[in-house]
């Protein structure tokens, strides 16, 4: 079982916009370390705060095959995106079971704060682009799910609805 819980589309937590970090003190490294303890045994390759039910600008992210090159992003901007887009295959730990296409960016740079403060800018393309992407939407309250058609969106939410239901029967069911 992951250390935090992961929140399950369609949370209406998983809406909410996060804040800046004040300060990278000693409460955000213990934050930083749990999540990465729960992405990776969730075997996610990101993981952002909100998706936690913690509402502040913290993302980890892990693309490397041996899940060894933890990457932790504070208060990310980004500060350029690529004019060229890439359709790719994504899925979500809030959504687990759904792989859908979504188009961004092919490359992008992100300034951010790493777990010591420091300012660093990263450059990134390929699935690590599509990952920094993906957890900064997370951050503005916005699940990949809400590029997709309506109808498709409908139904990955009944889905997840009914799969809810199924695992907290009401009380004195059979
Ligand atoms: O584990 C994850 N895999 C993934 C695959 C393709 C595009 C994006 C992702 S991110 C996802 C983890 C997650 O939900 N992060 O918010
Ligand atoms: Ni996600």
């Amino acid at each position: 079982m992951p250390l935090l819980t992961i929140l399950k589309y369609p949370d209406p937590r998983l809406q909410r916009v996060a804040s800046p970090v004040q300060a990278v003190d000693a409460r955000v490294r213990t934050l930083v370390a749990d999540m990465l303890q729960t992405m990776y045994e969730a075997q996610g390759i990101g993981l952002a705060a909100t998706q936690v039910d913690v509402h502040e600008r913290v993302i980890v992210i892990d693309v490397s095959e041996d899940r060894s090159q933890p990457l932790v992003l504070i208060n990310p901007e980004l500060v350029w995106a690529s004019p060229e887009r890439q359709r790719s295959d994504e899925g979500c730990l809030s959504v687990p079971g759904i792989y859908d296409g979504v188009e961004r960016a092919t490359a992008v740079r992100v300034l951010a704060l790493n777990e010591h403060g420091q300012s660093r800018e990263e450059a990134a393309e390929g699935l690590l682009a599509v990952c920094i992407q993906h957890e900064m939407d997370h951050l503005l309250g916005k699940v990949f799910v809400e590029y997709l058609s309506p109808l498709k969106r409908n139904r990955i939410k009944t889905k997840m609805l009914k799969r809810r239901e199924d695992a907290a029967p009401a009380r004195g069911a059979a």
